[in-house]
């Protein structure tokens, strides 16, 4: 942090084209927040800058479904979708929208600055268009069968299904998703910018970033090793921000390459409101300024290539210092699916639930390094288990204690024992320890840090046993329960960022001065509460909820399955116990790479050839982000032999190797210590 005095903190700026989902919250929102929250407490001088997408094929997609202008449906959402993350304690700075007066004229400025350097290549070519909507049909507007996987309802930009990213040409049997119409083809003239002209600086720029997360780092260096392509900038739309050229009539910016653009203009409404003007300038533009983008997975090459392409290309600009993008979440081990309403919506949540259960669940359970799966039951598990049980109740007990015992005051300490410096000793560690999580952006472990911290203030009021000391030994009696006293306001500064709500209820009951959030991080472990001091009223935090609760949640999504299974464990990792005879039907073999290579437009996939008994046989392998083709080849290796084939992307693969990969992320494919002949059984 050291080389840095200031720091902006920028989450994916939501599309306002339907409400926000327990997806959104968890790739990139909540955090954020905690992030925020933390350096808050810190001291630190951040802001937290977000707001609605609300250009782009999604959203005119939408209004058109809906048989409404675009600008109605932005409105809408974008003041409902503020509310409900307002109501979910995301502690935007400023949310702004990209309809703004102020976003179109500084992305507006920002292409110009680019057109005039001659950054971009001017392109005149066939696209997509539909004779009878008289439109052309760029991204979404045209859906067709992948190239790649044949899935049948590719989109113009992407491929759902198999995740590769596709332009409309290259789509099999495209039609207007507007009129179902087979497209023609027709000339018009767009502005590219250039990628494969950054890619050197990019790729030396990338190369310095030696401390992101490797998922990300694994997606960046896939696009680099591929070879970046030009990117048209321009649309022809009309809803959008005009392109500012003479002859660009019906164009406008391409929604990414405003989008971006929009944390900028953010920033500088933000300023605007704040009086100082020419503060966004310190955010965006001083090198000792630290810039991190929250985002999931899906826009990690638009966040780590595209607009930092275009930030060199201005020259203005600082570049992002780090980038850590989430993986996906899974609802109830399917993938979410919003057009099939497989999802669970924020709004909804709101009307039933309370918010903290939900922040501390999806924290402890993020889709940090691999995509996570979010469970009714184990919600319910964590709520009663560890907040209500431990949490809970050692705050509960403490408070209650006091009130009996020593007539609603804090009592004050005596000598110390071994018992009581143990647990100082861990409290004073917990504000460093569980800080460098939240610096390190692991942050499940954030929750489990102060968990643990609250688990062992438990154990102490239970080891040390107040109820029977309060009759024979006064003094031991009121020390124990000063630093019990003492112990809950460290909790409530170390869990403020996960669970704001409940930290604020504690230091209330705690009745202490002002809010939690005006609190200093490094202090909080510090016993400042004195002798005497007369506690507040006790109130229950967290309410146990019963399997009727959550059964209704449960139901609804069985109701709604049609989304395909994506995995067959349950939330904790575990499978159900399996009888012998069941596991002796996988065949497990000793196999030796003898070619590996890249498969093209994937960034985790690699196709090896394998060699058992002098017989060849390929398989797919999703270990791209973690070993290189040199690297893997020779090895021999465990793969499971009878598996039916599949088609991966169009290639066969012919059964899977076994590695390990751990919470961080780290994958080991296994190997062997000693040279078996390939063919060999493993049992
Ligand atoms: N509107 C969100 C998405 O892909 C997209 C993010 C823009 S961030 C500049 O869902
Ligand atoms: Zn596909």
């Amino acid at each position: 942090m050291e080389k840095y005095k200031r720091i902006l903190v920028t989450s994916a700026l939501p599309y306002a084209n339907g409400p926000i989902h327990l997806g959104h919250l968890a790739g990139a929102y909540l955090n954020a927040d905690l992030y925020v929250r933390y350096q808050k407490l810190k001291g630190r001088q951040i802001i937290y800058i977000c707001g609605s997408d609300e250009h782009g094929v999604p959203i005119t997609i939408a209004a058109e479904k809906k048989g409404i202008s675009p600008q109605k449906i932005v409105d809408e959402f974008h003041s409902r979708n503020l509310k409900a993350f307002k109501q979910f304690g995301i502690s935007f700075d400023y949310y702004g929208r990209t309809s703004s007066p102020v976003h179109h004229k500084t992305s507006q400025e920002f292409f110009l600055n680019l057109y005039k350097k001659n950054i971009f290549k001017k392109i005149t070519d066939k696209q997509l268009y539909d004779e009878e909507s008289k439109m052309f049909l760029p991204d979404r507007y045209v859906k067709g069968t992948c190239p790649n996987c044949s899935y049948n309802e590719a989109y113009g930009d992407q491929c759902e299904k198999c995740g590769s990213s596709l332009s409309p040409l290259e789509l099999i049997e495209p039609k207007s998703a507007l009129t179902g119409k087979t497209p023609v083809l027709r000339e018009t003239t767009h502005w590219y910018l250039p990628l494969g002209e950054f890619q050197e600086k990019l790729s030396t720029w990338l190369d310095t970033k030696k401390d992101w997360k490797i998922n990300v780092l694994g997606q960046v260096k896939s696009w680099l090793n591929e070879g970046l392509k030009d990117r048209a900038v321009t649309r022809d739309l009309t809803w959008g921000v005009p392109v500012p050229l003479e002859d660009s009539k019906n164009k406008v910016l391409y929604v990414w390459f405003d989008a971006p653009i929009g944390y900028i203009s953010a920033t500088r409404e933000w300023a605007d409101l704040k009086g100082d003007p020419e503060q966004w300038k310190q955010y965006w533009q001083k090198p000792d300024t630290k810039l991190v983008h929250f985002i999931g997975k899906d826009n990690i090459v638009f966040h780590c290539i595209m607009f930092p392409a275009m930030l060199m290309a201005h020259g203005d600009y600082i570049l992002p210092d780090n980038v850590p993008a989430n993986e996906f979440l899974n609802l109830q081990g399917r993938k979410l699916s919003t057009s099939k309403n497989y999802a669970v919506w924020l709004e909804d949540y709101l009307l039933k639930f309370p918010v903290d259960p939900l922040r501390y669940y999806l924290s402890i359970n993020a889709p940090e390094t691999k995509d996570a799966d979010f469970t009714w039951q184990e919600y319910m598990a964590r709520n009663n288990g560890e907040l209500a049980d431990i949490l809970g109740n050692f705050v509960n007990r403490t408070l209650a204690f006091a009130k009996k015992h020593f007539n609603h005051k804090v009592p004050s300490r005596g000598p110390l024992n071994k018992m009581d410096k143990e647990i100082i000793k861990i409290l004073s560690d917990a504000p460093a320890t569980v800080g460098t999580f939240f610096e390190h952006f692991t942050f499940r472990k954030t929750a489990t840090g102060f968990m643990d911290v609250a688990r062992a203030c438990n154990k102490y009021f239970n080891d040390t046993e107040p109820w029977k000391t309060a009759k024979t030994d006064r003094q031991r009696c009121a020390t124990a329960l000063n630093i019990c006293i003492q112990a809950c306001r460290t909790l409530a500064i170390i869990s403020a960022p996960v669970i704001p709500f409940s930290a604020e209820k504690i230091w209330n009951m705690l009745n202490l001065e002002g809010s939690v959030l005006g609190q200093c991080w490094d202090t909080a472990a510090d016993f400042v509460i004195e002798n005497e001091h007369e506690l507040g009223d006790l109130s229950i935090l967290f309410a146990k909820f019963e399997q009727k609760q959550i059964q209704g949640e449960i139901d609804r999504l069985e109701k709604n399955q049609e989304s395909e299974p994506d995995k067959t464990e349950t939330a904790a990792g575990e499978k159900t116990k399996i009888k012998y005879e069941d596991f002796s039907k996988i065949q497990l073999k000793v196999a030796q790479v003898v070619q590996a290579e890249k498969i093209k437009k994937t960034d985790k996939l690699l196709k090896l050839t394998l060699e058992i008994e002098g017989r060849q046989r390929q398989i797919v392998a999703g270990i791209a982000q973690h070993y290189t083709p040199d690297e893997i080849k020779g090895k021999k290796i465990v793969i499971v032999a009878n598996l039916e084939a599949v088609t991966i992307r169009g290639i066969e693969s012919n059964g899977m190797l076994l590695a390990a990969e751990d919470d961080d992320g780290i994958m080991s494919v296994l190997s062997l210590d000693r040279d078996v002949k390939t063919g060999a059984n493993v049992k």
